[in-house]
C-alpha cells in the first residue's frame, strides 16, 4: 500500500503518472500503466487529431480504467487536439512546452482533470490562478525539453508556491525517487525514461536497447542557443548541433536539424542521426519489464525505504 492524495484525486491505485512522451507514450503504453494501478498518458506531440481519436479508441479498448492525454503545446494541431479531447473526454490532461491557461475551463467543463508540466514558480502560480487541479514540476533531468531548475530545488518552491496537488518529475526511477518526492511535498511521481523501456512500450528495440547501455554522463542538453532546451542521449546528432551552436548558427537552422528526428529516433529506429530524447536517470533503466512490474518494483522498494527512514529516525533519537 502506498497511496496519497493523488490516488484519490485521480482515481488510481498508486501515486505513480507515466510521462507523456512523444512518439513513445502510445495507447499500449499508457493502457499498460493504467492497468497496473498507476495513470497512463498518451503523448499526441506534434501528430495529428485523427491519429489522437484513434489512440482513444485502442486505449478505450484496452483498459476501462482512467487514463490520461498529454498535449504539447508548440503543435501545430493544439486547437483541433483540445476540440477532440472536449468530444471525447479523458480523465486527464497533462501539458508541456507551454501556458495551457486559454483551454483550461473548457477541459474542465466536460470533467477533465487538468494538470500542466511546468519547469519554473511563475507559471505554476500563473496556472494555479487559472484554476488547474494539480501540477507536475518538472527538474531539468528529465530528457526532452526542460527549464533550468533542478527536481530538487523546483519541486519545494512550487510545493511552497500554491496550494494545489504538486507531482515531481525527473530523475525517478524507484521508490527512492518517488519517497524524495514526497518528503519534497509533492503527492506522487511522474516517470518518463523508465517506462521506455517497458515491455508493452512500442518504441524501436534499438532505443530500449540504447537506454539500457547507457551510463551516468550519457545525455546531453541541445537547443540552449535556441532557449529550446532538450536532453537527449549523446549521437551523431547531438553533436553535430554542438558543432552548429558553438559556430553561432542561426535558431531556425538549428530547429530545422531537430524537426522530425524524435520520429526518427523512436519509430525508425535511427538511434545516431535521429533525437533519443531520455532523463539522467537513463543509466539505472537496465532490463525491459512489463508496466506492471514497473509500477510494482517502484511501490515496492518505497516500502523498503520508508521502512529504513523510519528505523534510522527511531536509532537516533
Ligand atoms: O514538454 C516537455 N517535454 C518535451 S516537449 C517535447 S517536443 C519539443 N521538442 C523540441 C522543442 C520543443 C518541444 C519534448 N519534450 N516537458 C514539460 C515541460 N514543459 N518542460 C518545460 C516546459 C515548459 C516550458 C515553458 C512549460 C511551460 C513553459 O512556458 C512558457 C510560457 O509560455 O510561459
Amino acid at each position: 500500500m502506498l497511496r496519497t492524495a493523488l490516488c484519490e484525486l485521480l482515481d488510481i491505485e498508486y501515486p505513480i503518472i507515466q510521462g507523456g512522451m512523444a512518439w513513445v507514450s502510445t495507447a499500449e503504453l499508457a493502457a499498460a500503466v493504467s492497468e497496473a494501478g498507476g495513470l497512463g498518458v498518451i503523448a499526441s506531440g506534434t501528430a495529428t487529431p485523427e491519429w489522437l481519436k484513434a489512440q482513444l479508441q485502442k486505449a478505450r479498448a484496452l483498459t476501462q480504467k482512467p487514463f490520461g492525454v498529454n498535449v504539447m503545446l508548440l503543435s501545430p494541431f493544439v486547437n483541433e487536439l483540445m476540440a477532440v479531447l472536449r468530444d471525447e473526454p479523458v480523465a486527464v490532461v497533462t501539458t508541456g512546452a507551454g501556458n495551457p491557461g486559454k483551454y483550461v475551463p473548457s477541459l474542465r467543463e466536460v470533467g477533465t482533470k487538468v494538470i500542466p508540466v511546468v519547469s519554473s514558480v511563475a507559471l505554476a502560480k500563473r496556472l494555479t490562478r487559472a484554476g488547474v487541479d494539480a501540477l507536475i514540476a518538472e527538474g531539468m533531468e528529465s530528457g526532452g525539453h526542460v527549464g533550468e531548475l533542478t527536481t530538487m530545488a523546483l519541486v519545494p518552491q512550487v510545493v511552497d508556491a500554491v496550494d494545489i496537488p504538486v507531482i515531481a518529475a525527473g530523475g525517478i526511477f524507484d521508490g527512492r525517487g518517488l519517497v524524495a518526492a514526497l518528503a519534497l511535498g509533492a503527492v506522487g511521481g511522474q516517470m518518463g525514461t523508465r517506462f521506455m523501456c517497458a515491455r508493452e512500450c512500442t518504441i524501436h528495440p534499438r532505443v530500449k536497447e540504447l537506454v539500457i547501455k547507457s551510463k551516468d554522463r550519457a545525455t546531453t542538453l541541445t537547443g540552449v542557443t535556441t532557449g529550446h532546451p532538450v536532453r537527449a542521449l549523446r549521437n551523431k546528432l547531438t553533436r553535430k548541433f554542438e558543432e552548429m551552436e558553438k559556430n553561432n548558427t542561426p535558431p531556425e537552422e538549428l530547429d530545422k536539424l531537430g524537426s522530425g528526428s524524435l520520429r526518427l529516433a523512436m519509430v525508425e529506429g535511427d538511434i545516431e542521426f535521429g533525437t533519443v530524447m531520455a532523463g539522467q536517470i537513463c543509466a539505472m533503466v537496465n532490463q525491459v519489464l512489463s508496466a506492471r512490474d514497473i509500477i510494482m518494483d517502484v511501490v515496492e522498494s518505497a516500502g523498503v525505504v520508508l521502512e529504513r527512514l523510519n528505523q534510522q529516525v527511531v536509532k537516533t533519537k
